[in-house]
């Protein structure tokens, strides 16, 4: 499925790899599309949103 987040404090490429690395540590497979820009995440995973949303915030950026 494909999940949409929102992180107000994505703001620079690290910031997109380091999410990317967490949502990636739920599912290898998942297709992560960051814009520091838009503040949006797009998630394409099996993963369950929750899971996905806790390996975000593990990381240290609060979803809106
Ligand atoms: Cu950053």
């Amino acid at each position: 499925m494909k999940l949409q987040f929102s992180v107000p404090t994505m703001a620079c490429g690290a910031c997109v790899k380091t999410i990317t690395n967490a949502v990636k540590s739920v599912d290898q497979t998942a297709q992560i599309e960051a814009d520091p820009k838009t503040k949006q995440v797009a998630v394409e995973t099996d993963s369950s949103e929750a899971a996905v949303k806790e390996a975000i915030e593990g990381a240290g950026y609060a979803i809106a």
